[in-house]
């Protein structure tokens, strides 16, 4: 069986300087990836088949990233029932267009949505890397020591405030 992966889709190339920031934090991790630029709207077909093809071979979460109407991550949502955590871009109106279409599915068909734009997409791969450590306890432990680090950092940036 072929390791666990996560599959990112965005709806457009405009949309990658943004995502590159959950390539980092997967890379990071050493989580096996794979990037796709499709839109709910432009490649609804293609949208799809990737879906269809990614979970077949064992995707363990999706990530799905639109600006504007963004219709993505729901599209995604209603092809699988593996997990989907949506990305919204700020491509308008500050990125509120896309939260709130992204976040607000009908129950049933669930997106986990993060913040607007690099700080969502950071999270994105965070929350993608917590749904695998569920059942990798050596990712789960990577997870923890990164957070010890952060804190041990918070504490020296204090204890130079002191000095
Ligand atoms: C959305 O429309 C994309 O996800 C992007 O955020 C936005 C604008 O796309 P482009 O016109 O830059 O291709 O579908």
């Amino acid at each position: 069986m072929s390791a666990p992966f996560v599959a990112i889709v965005m709806g457009s190339d405009s949309d990658l300087p943004v995502m590159e920031a959950s390539f980092e934090v997967l890379k990071k991790f050493g989580i096996p990836f794979e990037v796709r630029i499709t839109s709910a709207h432009r490649t609804p077909a293609a949208a799809k088949a990737f879906v269809e093809d990614a979970d077949k071979r064992g995707c363990a979460a999706f990530i799905a990233a639109a600006g504007m109407a963004a219709h993505l991550a729901g599209a995604v949502s209603a092809t699988t029932v593996k997990p989907v955590i949506g990305v919204p871009m700020n491509a308008s109106l500050d990125g509120l267009d896309a939260l709130l279409s992204t976040v607000q599915m009908p129950a049933g068909i669930p997106v986990a949505t993060v913040a607007i734009g690099k700080a969502g997409a950071k999270n994105a791969a965070y929350l993608a890397a917590q749904i695998i450590a569920v059942s990798d306890p050596a990712l789960a432990e990577a997870l923890r020591e990164e957070r010890a680090d952060n804190a041990r950092a918070i504490e020296d940036k204090n204890a130079a405030l002191q000095a």
